[in-house]
């Protein structure tokens, strides 16, 4: 989270993550017409020909005041396919909430397990861990015949019991809900710290 006193700004990075093709890029499309355009920047996709993410998808935008601060999110989109190790570490340094996009489908069981081990390893490398960061669970593809029982995607990825939401982001159910969520979250910590900057502008 950065603070900028003097402009009385107040910047909160927002990080998509899971395994390749859960539907990230497709939940940043969804939640980037929800802001009105005077209050969004552009949404800027960096893939390949193939639309699959080759370094993050980005836009930022304002969402109000909170004491005398502007409270601005940048919402980032890691590269799901395993071999984009480096640059999903590159991305996701400096976040303040995350959002796990699970694939529901059966076929995506492993693929969900070793995300969410390659962002627990991450988190560790930059000294945090999911209890220290706040971050929703987005069980994704709701829609797809073999999608799993969400109480099993619970056992498997959310034993620690943080917030979940079930979604289909291609018809945009669930994903400005999950946005909420961590929203929710994060505006607890953004409170604090503008209580901070408001005693240092006294
Ligand atoms: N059936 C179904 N398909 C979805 C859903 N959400 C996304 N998809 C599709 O899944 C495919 C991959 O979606 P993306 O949003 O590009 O996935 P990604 O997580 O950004 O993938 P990477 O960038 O490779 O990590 C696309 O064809 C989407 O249309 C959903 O809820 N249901
Ligand atoms: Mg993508």
């Amino acid at each position: 989270m950065r603070v900028s006193v003097a402009k009385r700004l107040l910047t909160v990075k927002i990080v998509y993550y899971g395994p390749g093709l859960s539907g990230k890029t497709t939940n940043l499309r969804q939640l980037h017409p929800e802001f009105p355009p005077e209050y969004r920047g552009e949404l800027l996709e960096l893939d390949t020909e193939s639309e699959r993410t080759l370094f993050f998808d980005y836009f930022p935008a304002v969402l109000g005041r909170v004491g005398r601060f502007r409270i601005k999110v940048d919402f980032f989109t890691v590269p799901g396919q395993s071999f984009y190790h480096a640059t999903r570490r590159a991305v996701l340094k400096g976040a303040d909430g995350i959002v796990f996009v699970a694939d529901s489908s059966e076929d995506r069981e492993a693929a969900n397990i070793q995300s969410r081990e390659d962002l627990i390893a991450a988190l560790a490398a930059m000294g945090q861990s999911l209890a220290s960061i706040p971050h929703v669970w987005q069980w994704n593809k709701r829609d797809l015949a073999d999608a799993m029982d969400p109480s099993w995607l619970e056992a498997l990825l959310n034993p620690e019991g943080a917030p979940s939401v079930a979604a289909v982001a291609t018809r945009n159910e669930g994903v400005w809900e999950t946005q909420q969520l961590l929203l929710d979250q994060l505006l607890e910590v953004v409170k604090r710290r503008v209580d901070t900057g408001e005693a240092q502008l006294a």
